[in-house]
């Protein structure tokens, strides 16, 4: 008993040490820059990954330009977050027919099929709000906004953003779910 004790003591300051230095060391900025914030993943299995563990999965990175239904404008902003379809993959995938649920803490839900999963099927307006065609859009779960953590009144510090390569591409803002901590795969 005392021999063990003995042995483990001296090394709980180096735990520390260790801990200290793993949490300083993770994400693109400092780990204080963000709030702690989980997102929940529901697909054959539910699993939660935790914010630096989603800002460690690849990163995709565009512009976001969006409409309100009120006709208000906002952006173009520069995102950077993990690609939708990643998450869903880490989910178990979804199939031709099933739904995905993205919902937030404050009982918003949008639905998506597996096409727009894909950034397939969405509408897609100029500057002056007429519909043109639409580039090729991904869809992305938006940590950064302009370099910097998507901040809790532009819907951090997850946010659905719709992105492409353009600046000058608006989508509808309904489908950029703010304060996101839940997506589950709904099997048809
Ligand atoms: N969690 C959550 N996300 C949301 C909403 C909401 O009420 N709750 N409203 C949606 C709608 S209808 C629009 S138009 C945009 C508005 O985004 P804004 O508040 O950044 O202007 O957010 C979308 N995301
Ligand atoms: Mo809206």
């Amino acid at each position: 008993m005392s021999l063990v004790r003995r042995a483990c003591l001296p090394l709980i300051p180096v735990l520390i040490g260790v801990l200290a230095l793993a949490a300083g060391c993770t994400g693109t900025g400092s780990a204080d820059d963000y709030p702690a914030w989980n997102l929940t993943l529901a697909g054959d299995q539910e699993r939660v990954l935790t914010h630096p563990e989603l800002r460690a999965l690849p990163a995709a990175e565009g512009y976001g330009y969006s409409v309100s239904t009120v006709g208000i404008k906002y952006g173009p902003n520069r995102y950077r977050g993990v690609l939708l379809a990643d998450l869903i993959e880490m989910a178990g995938g979804a199939g031709t027919d099933d739904l995905i649920y993205v919902s937030a803490e404050d009982g918003y839900l949008w639905v998506f099929d597996r096409d727009q999963v894909n950034g397939k099927e969405f509408f897609t307006f100029d500057e002056n709000l007429r519909e043109v065609t639409p580039p090729p859009l991904r869809v992305i779960l938006a940590y950064e906004q302009d370099g910097k953590p998507l901040a809790y009144e532009d819907g951090g510090p997850l946010r659905l953003v719709v992105i492409s390569e353009n600046s000058d591409v608006i989508t509808e803002g309904s489908s950029w779910v703010k304060w996101v901590d839940r997506i589950e795969v709904h099997r048809k």
